[in-house]
């Protein structure tokens, strides 16, 4: 579907992310522990493999030849609060928090931690810093709904002397003398590329967290892709995966993606119809129109060397008839001894085409025509 977009940062507002942004993925065949994993993930292309939802799970799955494998995926224990102030206080009972309950109740002014799916009456902050005791038993998350639709959020102990306020302020109102949520919770799992996707694939019985340090997801089911939770140091092949833009263009396609001309290529060919052939004036003027988008100073075009015969062709087969090299690339014959070499459009200047070797990593055009 064509789309006409002019600026990259325009994208972000004008198309939605599945249209614009595509997600590759790399199954790397290498043992490494979580943190290496992440590491060379990060290093070689955008971040240890998220998954957002189950396209993406089918997509990594295609990926990998087996289903062990980490993906960027990691418990963290980190406390906060609903309205997103600092945690700087806290006031845990005595052996808290224990297991694997991820909520907060405050019970005699002592924090307990519970499952997140118990209900209990709760309290939120207004604007004015005025308190409410809401008298409805509800889950955690439908109690920070309720406070966030029709007050601020649930409720932020900062300190002892707050702490004290809220406990009074909790026994003169519930006679009950039952525990109330308070806005405290723990963000369990947390994608190494930050994306707040809430999307989870666990096999039954899992997250277990065995022995207490399984901290690190895996994908443990082949084929299935499902997870399990494991102790980060172990050691597994993994999955990165790299983030780009797609921008079309009339029927052009520019392809954000740093690629050798041989996966280039092979990207068009799977993905669209070629690589760009620009065999007239008209064309090269779309080109220019649609290079200014590319994020690399040239990007492959359809165009390689036959270096023993001294020739360039396009893709498909044809001739360089229309020819826009800049000075001192195309005419002169290229050195056999070295890289074979390749055509690109410059995206800047005066656009013209220049010859590189063809393990360059570029942006490219894929044509649909
Ligand atoms: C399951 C998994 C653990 C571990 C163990 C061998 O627990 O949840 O992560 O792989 O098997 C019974
Ligand atoms: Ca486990």
């Amino acid at each position: 579907m064509a789309q006409t977009l002019y600026f990259p940062l325009l994208l972000i507002a004008l198309c939605s992310i599945s249209e614009c942004v595509q997600r590759q993925y790399h199954f790397i065949n290498e043992g490494k522990n979580w943190t290496e994993a992440q590491r060379y993930c990060r290093e070689n292309y955008t971040d240890l493999a998220t998954v957002d939802n189950m396209n993406d799970l089918i997509q990594l799955m295609k990926s990998v030849n087996d289903g062990r494998v980490w993906i960027g995926l990691q418990r963290m224990s980190n406390w906060h609060w609903s309205s997103g102030d600092p945690v700087l206080f806290l006031n845990w009972a005595s052996g808290q928090p224990a297991s694997i309950s991820d909520c907060t109740v405050m019970y005699n002014g002592q924090w307990i931690n519970e499952a997140c799916s118990n209900t209990h009456f709760f309290i939120c902050f207004q604007m004015s810093g005025g308190l409410v005791f809401v008298n409805q038993l509800m889950n955690w998350r439908a109690a920070q709904s309720y406070c966030r639709q029709n007050h601020i959020d649930l409720v932020s102990v900062r300190n002892q002397n707050e702490n004290q306020q809220l406990e009074k302020f909790i026994n003169d109102r519930n006679s009950s003398g039952s525990a109330v949520w308070i806005g405290l919770f723990r963000d369990t799992w947390q994608w190494s590329d930050q994306s707040n996707s809430s999307f989870r694939y666990w096999s039954t019985g899992e997250p277990n967290n065995v022995g207490g340090n399984e901290d690190c997801a895996m994908i443990s089911q082949y084929p299935q892709g499902l997870w399990n939770d494991i102790p980060c140091h172990f050691q597994f092949p993994f999955v990165c995966h790299q983030d780009f833009f797609v921008l079309h263009k009339d029927k052009l396609i520019v392809i954000q993606q740093n690629l050798s001309w041989s996966e280039a290529l092979r990207y068009c060919r799977q993905n669209h119809v070629d690589l760009v052939s620009v065999q007239s004036v008209e064309m090269q003027r779309r080109v220019m129109n649609v290079v200014k988008l590319a994020s690399t100073e040239a990007v492959w075009l359809g165009l390689h060397n036959f270096c023993s015969i001294n020739t360039w062709l396009w893709v498909n087969g044809d001739m360089v008839c229309y020819q826009n090299w800049a000075p001192g690339n195309g005419s002169t014959p290229e050195n056999c001894k070295l890289e074979n070499r390749k055509g690109a459009v410059q995206s800047g200047g005066d656009q013209t085409w220049i010859s590189l070797p063809e393990s360059h990593r570029l942006n490219f055009i894929c044509t649909n025509y």
